[in-house]
């Protein structure tokens, strides 16, 4: 593939509800789209899921634009590229920043499967034709409006309910959820923020039957979490704290979790999460596809590598509508009964709605050979 242009979108849309985690709460999603052309006008997409600010993982929109434009895209356009994978070399001269990677492994990936005329869930090894998916609630001033968001969610189908708790807002919002549906399939998300001092707070939360409490401690401290998962039964899933293949093995091996929260963004990209998904395959480790509160650029590449054999357990993929009004792909992602389809169209499957792109641009740059 020789790659001619590439061209990237700031984006800035509104969400509409905003959504709230331990690091705070997002109105807006201001992130940034890729695209890449190849010499027969082909164009691939890929999404790079940053925020404004580096309130989840140190990368944020406005560095990674620059990590893109700078340093990323040049060496895409330096010389012909066979295949996707081959990125991984070329990248590795420049450290870390893998959601601004990502973003051009995913277009690229996009661009070879419409290339081979396949679905990228195949070409990616994907054998399901739907995934199923789940819902992850932000945390509400009002415990009512929580449970108001369960019920709908549940009647939605969504298979499972996760929550974000922070200090302050866990044990007593589990009582209230758990007291009103002893049933539902439920989880939590902390997003980093407790230590072991709160040891007791998780051991009481075995009370609850919940699938997996989602990182409870600081990313990167895996030798933390491997002593908090000896001392509490339900099953600790990493989310921050994976950012490669080579985190994912110490994980399993020092017994930092039991299940995986795989980002294709978070990891750098869908060769390193193809990799990931082998690793967890061997060692049986759950995985699941998790959510940057994409658009649907971001979230197709989500459908795809959920597709995966080893994505056992319903990932966070819920329908474009549950956030933004209209969203940047026709058609948009639906979830039904908790189930999103699987596009065997070429590339991601959905159609580029490139005026909807356009009316969301704030800033735009074209990068040539
Ligand atoms: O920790 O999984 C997370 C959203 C933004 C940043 C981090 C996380 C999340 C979510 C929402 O939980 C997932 C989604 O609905 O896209
Ligand atoms: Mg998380």
């Amino acid at each position: 593939m020789k790659i001619k242009e590439i061209n990237l979108y700031k984006i800035n849309m509104q969400m509409k509800h905003p959504f709230t985690t331990s690091f705070g709460t997002e109105y807006d999603r201001i992130f940034i789209l890729v695209e890449v052309k190849n010499d027969e006008g082909l164009s691939g997409w890929g999404e790079c899921v940053t925020s404004d600010r580096p309130l989840y993982i140190e990368e944020f929109t406005d560095a990674s634009w620059l990590m893109l434009e700078k340093y990323l895209a040049p060496l895409v356009l330096q010389d012909d590229i066979n295949h996707p994978e081959d990125l991984q070399d070329k990248f590795k001269i420049y450290k870390r920043n893998h959601l601004a990677k990502a973003a051009i492994d995913e277009a690229l990936w996009d661009l070879y499967a419409k290339s081979k005329g396949v679905s990228l869930a195949k070409a990616l090894g994907g054998e399901k034709s739907s995934v199923e998916v789940g819902i992850s609630l932000g945390i509400e001033d009002n415990v009512d409006d929580l449970l108001t968001n369960i019920q709908k969610k549940t009647e939605d189908g969504y298979k499972r309910i996760k929550i974000k708790i922070k200090p302050g807002k866990d044990l007593e919002v589990l009582e209230t959820v758990r007291n009103e549906y002893p049933d539902i399939p439920l989880m939590v998300d902390a997003n980093s923020a407790y230590n072991l001092e709160d040891l007791n707070l998780f051991k009481e939360m075995d009370r609850y039957n919940l699938m997996m409490i989602e990182q409870p401690l600081t990313a990167g401290d895996l030798h933390d979490h491997a002593k908090l998962q000896r001392e509490i039964k339900t099953p600790i899933c990493l989310d921050e704290s994976i950012h490669s293949y080579e985190n994912a093995k110490q994980a399993i091996e020092l017994g930092s979790c039991k299940i995986i929260n795989m980002k294709v963004g978070r990891v750098g990209g869908l060769t390193e999460a193809v990799k990931i998904h082998q690793l967890c395959e061997k060692e049986n480790i759950p995985l699941w596809c998790g959510g940057m509160l994409e658009s649907g650029i971001g979230r197709a590449h989500n459908v795809a590598i959920a597709s995966l054999a080893g994505f056992t357990l319903p990932g966070d993929t819920a329908s474009s509508s549950r956030y933004w009004e209209k969203d940047v792909i026709k058609p948009e992602v639906v979830a039904r009964n908790g189930t999103v389809t699987v596009p065997d169209s070429p590339g991601i499957g959905f159609q580029v709605n490139k005026e909807e792109i356009l009316s969301h641009t704030v800033d735009s740059t074209k990068i040539c050979s």
